[in-house]
C-alpha cells in the first residue's frame, strides 16, 4: 500500500518531502544539537501524521467505486463538471463529509424524481378533464398523421404509359324519346340503389335494404372494403352521376385499405375490385384508382405461392397465407376462379411495366395447355399441389363459366393478336357444343353440365351469359362459323328469356331443368330464387349490339319492370326467394353486382352503340370495361400476342 498523497482543497499538489540524507547534503556538518532536536520533533510529528492517515483516510479504490456509482446515478440529472469539484472536496474532508454529500445527492435525486412524477400527474389530470370525444379526437388526429405518412410512402406515382384509345366514354344518348325515357328510368333505379347504400350501408361491402344496414359475405373477408362503391363506380360514371362518382372516389382515397387481416376470395377481389378500379381509372383518368388497383394486386400475389403456381382460392391480405374452399373437390382450386384473372393482370403489367402479373397468368395458361382433358373438356377442379384434375365436373355455369369467357376476351383485348387464347377458346367451345349443348323436346337449346361421364339436363342462370359470349366470339371463329355462333347465342338468349317468362314474377330462377316433361323451369325449392343477377340481361345486350333485333330491348324492358316491381323496396333493391310465388319473400341483400352489372347492361341496352363500342372496349366478367391494348411495341416477353 502506498502513502496517499495530500491534496489541498484547490487540488494543487505540494512538493514531496524527502527524508533521506541526500535531502540536505550541504547542512550536515553544521547541524547543532537544538536544530537536531527540532528536526527530530518534526520527524516524529510527521510519522504520527502518516500513521493517522493510514488508519483514518478512506481506501482510494473505494473512492473510485463510489465515484463511478454516483456518476451512474447522476448522469441524467447532474452537471458532472460540477461533480468533479465536489468530489475533490469530499475526498479531503473524509468519511463524514462523504456520507453527508451522499445524502445530499440522494436527496437531490429524490426531489427530482418527485418533481417529475408530480408533473406527469398534473398532465394526466389535465387529460382527464377533457371529454371522451376530445380524447378520441386527439387519438384520431395522431392516427391520421400515421396513416397519411404511410399513404405518402405507398402512393408513389407509377411510371407513365401511353393510354390506349379511350373512345365512347361520354356518348350513347338515344334520339328516340321512348328509349331515352327507359334509359332514364334505369338511371333512376341506379340512384335509388346507390342513395340507399350511401345512407345505410356506406363503407360496408353490400346493403341489407330491408334491415337498412350493411351486409357482407365471406368472399370479401371480415372487413369493410366498400365492395359496392368500387363495383358501382364505372356505372355511375357512364350514367353521368358524377357527384356520386366523386363521393365514391373520396371514400376510396381515404378509406380503402388493403393491409387488413382479412381472408378474401382472390377471384372476387380481382373481378370486382381490381376490375372496378381499373375501369374507373380508364374512364376518369384519376390516378388514385390505378394506385389502389396495383396495391391490391400486390396483396393477391402470395396466393400464387403453390407448388404448381395455380393460385389458392383465398388469401389473407395481411399474412399472405392462402387456402382453398373447404367444399371444393379434393382440396382443388376452381377453374372459373384461377382462370378469370387474365384481363386484369395483363392490364396491371401494362400500367406498371412490371411483368410479374402477366407472368402469373401466362404460367396458368401454359400449365393448362399441357394437361390432358377428358373429352376435350376442362374439369372445374384442379389441385394446386399435385397439378391434377379433381372431380370430372364440367360446366359453363358456376365453377367454369368465366374461364371460357376470359379465353375469348384475352384475344379481343389484345386487338386479336393473342391467337393462342383464341385457339384455346375455339377448342373448348367445340367440346362444349359436342358434349353439353342439347335441344329440349320443346325445341329449347340449353347447356347442361357434365358430371363423371353423365349429362345433367339442368342449366343455371349463370350459364345464360354464354349466349352473349357465343355472339361476341362469332366474328373470327374457326372455319368461318360466325353465323352458327350468332345463331347459338340467339337460341341461348331465347331459352333464358323463357326461363323468365315461365315464372310468376317474370324473373329467372337460379337453375332450371329440361327433364321429365319440365322445360326451363326450376324444380327444387332451393333453385327458385332470383338474386338480382345480370347474366340474362348481359346476353340481351350483346345480342342487341350484334343484331339490333328489337326483341332484345323488349325483353330487357320486361326484366327492368319486373325488378322494379318485385325487387324494389324503400331501402334499395332486394333479391327474392321464389320467382314462382305471387307473394315473394325478400332475401334482404342488395348485391354489389346489381349496380356493377345488371343496371349497367340495362343502361347500355337502351343507349346508342357509340357508348363503349365493342371494338375498343372489352368488359370483364363483372361488366367493368377495359380498353383494347395495342401492345405490339411493348416488352411483355413471352406473350405470343406481343412478340
Ligand atoms: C358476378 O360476380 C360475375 O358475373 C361472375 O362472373 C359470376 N356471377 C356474378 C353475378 O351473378
Amino acid at each position: 500500500m502506498t502513502t496517499p498523497a495530500l491534496l489541498p482543497l484547490s487540488g494543487r499538489r505540494l512538493p514531496p518531502l524527502s527524508l533521506g540524507a541526500s535531502a540536505f547534503p550541504h547542512h550536515r556538518a553544521t547541524l547543532r544539537l537544538s536544530e537536531k532536536f527540532i528536526l527530530l520533533l518534526i520527524l516524529s510529528a510527521f510519522i504520527t501524521l502518516c500513521f493517522g492517515a493510514f488508519f483514518f483516510l478512506p481506501d482510494s479504490s473505494k473512492h473510485k467505486r463510489f465515484d463511478l456509482g454516483l456518476e451512474d446515478v447522476l448522469i441524467p440529472h447532474v452537471d458532472t463538471s460540477k461533480g468533479d469539484r465536489d468530489l475533490g472536496g469530499f475526498l479531503i474532508h473524509g468519511q463524514g463529509r462523504d456520507q453527508h454529500r451522499h445524502r445530499e445527492e440522494e436527496e437531490r435525486l429524490r426531489n427530482k424524481i418527485r418533481a417529475d412524477h408530480e408533473k406527469a400527474l398534473e398532465e394526466a389530470k389535465e387529460k382527464l378533464k377533457k371529454s371522451r370525444d376530445e380524447i378520441q379526437a386527439e387519438i384520431q388526429t395522431e392516427k391520421n398523421k400515421v396513416v397519411q405518412e404511410l399513404k405518402k410512402k405507398d402512393s408513389k406515382p407509377l411510371p407513365p404509359v401511353p393510354l390506349p384509345n379511350l373512345i365512347g366514354i361520354n356518348s350513347g344518348e338515344p334520339a328516340d324519346p321512348d328509349i331515352r325515357e327507359k334509359r332514364n328510368k334505369i338511371k333512376e333505379m341506379m340512384k335509388h340503389a346507390w342513395d340507399n347504400y350511401r345512407q345505410y350501408g356506406w363503407g360496408h361491402n353490400e346493403l341489407k335494404p330491408i334491415a337498412r344496414k350493411g351486409h357482407s359475405t365471406n368472399i370479401f373477408g371480415n372487413s369493410q372494403m366498400g365492395a359496392t362503391i368500387v363495383d358501382a363506380l364505372d356505372t355511375l360514371y357512364i350514367m353521368g352521376l358524377h357527384d356520386e362518382f366523386r363521393e365514391g372516389q373520396e371514400w376510396i382515397d381515404k378509406n380503402l385499405d388493403f393491409g387488413v387481416n382479412s381472408e378474401v376470395s382472390v377471384f372476387e377481389v380481382n373481378i370486382r375490385f381490381i376490375g372496378g378500379l381499373l375501369a374507373a381509372y380508364y374512364l376518369s383518368g384519376q390516378e388514385v384508382f390505378k394506385i389502389k388497383a396495383v396495391q391490391l394486386a400486390g396483396k393477391l400475389l402470395p396466393a400464387f405461392n403453390t407448388p404448381t403456381g395455380i393460385p389458392w382460392a383465398m388469401v389473407n391480405l395481411k399474412s399472405g397465407v392462402g387456402r382453398n374452399w373447404g367444399w371444393a373437390s379434393a382440396g382443388s382450386s376452381i377453374l372459373a376462379e384461377f382462370g378469370t384473372l387474365h384481363m386484369e393482370f395483363v392490364h396491371l403489367s401494362y400500367l406498371t411495366g412490371d411483368p410479374v402479373y402477366y407472368n402469373k397468368v401466362m404460367h396458368i395458361r401454359k400449365l393448362l395447355q399441357k394437361m390432358d382433358r377428358p373429352n376435350g373438356l376442362y374439369p372445374n377442379y384442379l389441385n394446386p399441389r399435385t397439378g391434377r384434375w379433381g372431380q370430372h365436373h364440367t360446366s359453363v355455369g358456376g365453377l367454369g363459366d368465366s374461364f371460357y369467357e376470359y379465353l375469348l376476351k384475352a384475344w379481343l383485348m389484345s386487338d386479336k393478336m393473342d391467337t393462342e387464347a383464341r385457339k384455346m377458346y375455339d377448342d373448348a367451345i367445340e367440346a362444349i357444343e359436342k358434349h353439353l349443348v342439347r335441344k329440349s323436346n320443346g325445341g329449347l337449346t340449353f347447356i347442361g353440365e357434365w358430371k363423371n361421364g353423365h349429362l345433367e339436363r339442368k342449366m343455371g342462370h349463370l350459364t345464360c351469359f354464354a349466349g352473349g359470349m357465343f355472339a361476341l366470339g362469332a366474328d373470327g371463329s374457326r372455319d368461318d362459323k360466325a353465323g352458327h355462333y350468332l345463331q347459338l347465342g340467339a337460341e341461348i338468349a331465347h331459352t333464358c328469356h323463357e326461363s323468365y317468362d315461365r315464372t310468376t314474377l317474370k324473373l329467372g330462377p337460379e337453375a332450371f331443368k329440361f327433364d321429365g316433361g319440365v322445360e326451363a323451369v326450376a324444380v327444387r325449392q332451393n333453385e327458385k330464387y332470383y338474386i338480382l343477377r345480370p347474366e340474362v340481361i348481359e346476353t340481351y345486350w350483346y345480342m342487341w349490339r350484334f343484331t339490333h333485333d328489337p326483341k332484345y330491348r323488349q325483353w330487357g324492358w320486361e326484366a327492368t319492370q319486373a325488378i322494379d316491381k318485385y325487387c324494389r323496396v324503400s331501402g334499395g333493391f332486394s333479391g327474392v326467394k321464389d320467382v314462382y310465388s305471387s307473394s315473394p319473400t325478400y332475401d334482404d341483400v342488395q348485391q354489389s353486382f346489381f349496380l356493377a352489372e345488371t343496371l349497367k347492361y340495362l343502361y347500355l341496352l337502351f343507349s346508342n352503340d357509340d357508348l363503349l363500342p365493342l371494338d375498343n372496349w372489352v368488359f370483364n366478367t363483372e361488366a367493368h370495361p377495359l380498353p383494347v391494348l395495342h401492345l405490339a411495341n411493348t416488352t411483355l416477353s413471352g406473350n405470343p400476342a406481343y412478340r
